[in-house]
């Protein structure tokens, strides 16, 4: 395949050309892309000054991201599958989708939208749960020029409204009801609650999927099946620049409410499509799966974008890993010979904790290579994905990247970098990472840990969060001049390796999804009996981090004592999501503070992890006698 390399000496041979001369190393892959216009130069760039950060990519050109999944593949790739479709119950039918069929039902869409008055630049938030209409939607979005923001169809009816509030989607497109393992989840009521709450929005447009009845208002409401009836799939694509927007997508950081990571076309699109075929080795006739959620960065990047502009063959899953039981995604790779498997640590673990014989009873013949994402993965779970599901004959690609960066940063090549279990090995061509001391001294040389942070800009990373610029760079640029921070710690050992040790800041990661802690405090205050709340990680043997919540509560009476636990759970699933429900919550007399009202959480995650030995000083502390009394009642063992 083209722009892939295939050695280690290759790779270190075109790092070294990507540094030393960027332009011309970007500007000679996005040669192979379909353009209307070429670019004027490659990169402008600063990350400091007037209206920082300021990042364009392939300036000026003209292009449509569709016309390089489809007009450019379809010569080759008309009859190739493009997406095989694996349903929540495996007794249901399978859907293989070609590249053709699947360009059909894209431009048949895109024109439904033109037809609802959906323009470029509108944004279109998208509730769906895993069916193909997903990608169908999202690739109609880019192929009229709209903005597509995919909301995680296990986000609460209030967590959609904020985000279809902040990027005032004037169209919402979701579905009668989400199948998840043995459960069914009706999202139309959710998306009827949030729009109590939304002005922007014109129409929901509503895909019948698995048939149960819904609540249904016309002429707001319109069912996906009546709004494609008698719609042509001729279509002509929207000349998009390569700075056009071509996405947003929401995600958590230690302040605030979520902020809308904003990325761009041309960039996005390169980015990708080479973090694709390079980590993953892609190679003609190979089956890709990658199991995350389109609803997450993952898989708008590895599911749809970087495998569809590759001339993939994609699998999308629409279940769970436990249904009907513990060894479906073994069945999976049995069933769809899949070369490459692509998850999360927090899926392997659980997995590990159901038995081996789940794994052992499947072939497994067809992997090649395995892939993880999302948190750090623990050598225990590392060496069971290698020896067991690996046939210790596959290598593992541990891939370190974040929403903000559009595609993986630091990974090895699969079977060219030499892994490391724990460590994300080194960073891809174009991208230079530094790690930074608290003082923001860069450390140079091996064998130094700090803050992880790039120095030089890459096509895929973000270009602003929606709405409001000053807060992108005060989130990624303002603490070390000149350099996107990550908010991720790592270690770059003897070798020069990277290992990421996870995040210096109030974001947790609980089983792969970011939550961040301020975030699910507001949602416990919100319980009328909450007084005050603070949320710190704790080590969870399979979520990674768990959520745990200190609350301090008004007088409550023996019944309420029962009922409060259950309650706050309740809140924050109703004001989040289920996934972001504390798994232990210790209600406390009064929480640690200094003289000057701040919580210093400090403390509180050192006693999560279980040890009050090196609380460091609590003099400063207004009442350090609180201290003494969380750790008596601590939901966890503490050594002291
Ligand atoms: C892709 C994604 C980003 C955060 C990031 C890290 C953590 C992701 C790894 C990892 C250790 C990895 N986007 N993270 N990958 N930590 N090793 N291979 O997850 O925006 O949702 O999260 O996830 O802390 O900053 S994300």
């Amino acid at each position: 395949m083209k722009n892939q390399i295939s050695s280690l000496q290759e790779y270190l041979k075109k790092y070294q050309e990507s540094v030393d001369d960027p332009k011309k190393f970007w500007g000679e892959i996005a040669d192979t892309f379909n353009w209307h216009k070429k670019w004027d130069d490659v990169v402008d760039w600063y990350f400091e000054g007037e209206d920082a950060p300021n990042v364009k990519w392939f300036l000026n050109a003209k292009l449509n991201i569709t016309e390089n999944i489809f007009e450019r593949n379809l010569p080759l790739r008309k009859d190739q599958i493009a997406i095989i479709w694996e349903p929540n119950d495996p007794k249901n039918e399978v859907i293989k989708i070609t590249y053709g069929e699947l360009f059909e039902k894209v431009k048949q869409f895109a024109n439904a939208l033109k037809n609802i008055g959906v323009k470029k630049g509108d944004r279109v938030a998208i509730y769906l749960p895993m069916v193909l209409e997903l990608p169908i939607a999202m690739l109609a979005c880019a192929r009229i020029g709209a903005i597509h923001s995919v909301v995680f169809a296990g986000f609460s009816a209030n967590s959609l409204a904020d985000r279809i509030n902040d990027a005032k989607s004037n169209v919402v497109i979701t579905a009668d009801f989400a199948n998840r393992g043995p459960k069914s989840l009706n999202l139309k009521s959710i998306v009827d609650e949030a729009l109590q709450n939304c002005t922007s929005v014109k129409n929901t447009i509503v895909l019948k999927h698995n048939g149960e009845k819904i609540n249904f208002e016309s002429p707001r409401d319109i069912w996906w099946h009546d709004l494609i009836k008698n719609i042509s799939s001729e279509n002509i694509a929207e000349v998009m620049d390569s700075e056009d927007t071509l996405f947003i997508l929401y995600t958590s950081g230690s302040t605030g409410k979520p902020k809308g990571v904003l990325h761009t076309t041309a960039g996005y699109m390169i980015y990708t499509e080479y973090t694709f075929k390079n980590v993953f080795q892609y190679h003609e006739g190979d089956i890709f799966w990658c199991t995350a959620d389109i609803g997450w960065v993952t898989g708008h990047s590895y599911i749809v974008y970087g495998p569809l502009l590759s001339g993939a063959t994609t699998v999308m899953f629409e279940g769970i890993p436990t249904y009907p039981d513990a060894g479906r995604f073994w069945e999976v790779v049995d069933k769809h010979k899949v070369t490459q498997f692509y998850t999360a640590p927090t899926a392997i673990r659980s997995l590990i904790a159901q038995g081996d014989e789940f794994v052992t009873k499947h072939k497994l013949d067809s992997l090649k290579i395995l892939g993880t994402v999302g948190e750090p993965i623990n050598e225990e779970a590392w060496r069971w994905y290698h020896n067991l599901v690996g046939k210790s004959r596959c290598p593992i690609v541990d891939t370190w990247w974040q929403t903000e960066t559009g595609g993986i940063l630091i990974s090895p090549l699969a079977g060219i970098t030499p892994t490391k279990p724990s460590f994300a090995t080194l960073p891809l061509p174009g991208i230079q990472p530094v790690i930074v001391s608290p003082e923001g001294k860069i450390l140079e040389g091996n064998s130094v840990q700090g803050n992880l942070c790039i120095k030089y800009p890459w096509p895929g990373m973000l270009r602003t969060t929606y709405g409001d610029h000053p807060r992108c760079y005060k989130t990624y640029f303002s603490t070390y001049k000149n350099l996107y921070m990550t908010g991720d710690g790592a270690k770059r050992d003897e070798e020069g390796y990277y290992r990421i040790l996870g995040r210096v800041d109030d974001v947790i990661n609980v089983s792969g999804h970011r939550i961040g802690t301020a975030e699910v405090e507001d949602a416990i205050n919100q319980h009328k009996k909450v007084h005050e709340s603070a949320v710190v990680g704790y080590p969870h043997e399979i979520k990674g981090q768990g959520i745990y919540a200190y609350v301090t509560c008004a007088k409550l009476s023996d019944a309420e004592k029962l009922t409060i636990e259950k309650e706050i759970r309740d809140t924050v699933g109703k004001i989040i999501g289920s996934f972001a429900k504390p798994d232990l919550i210790q209600l406390v007399n009064g929480l640690p503070k200094t003289r000057s009202g701040k919580i210093m959480r400090r403390i509180l995650r050192k006693i999560g992890e279980g040890d009050a030995t090196n609380l460091g000083d609590i003099s400063t502390l207004l009442d350090p006698s609180v201290v003494e009394e969380i750790i008596n009642g601590a939901k966890v063992e503490v050594k002291r």
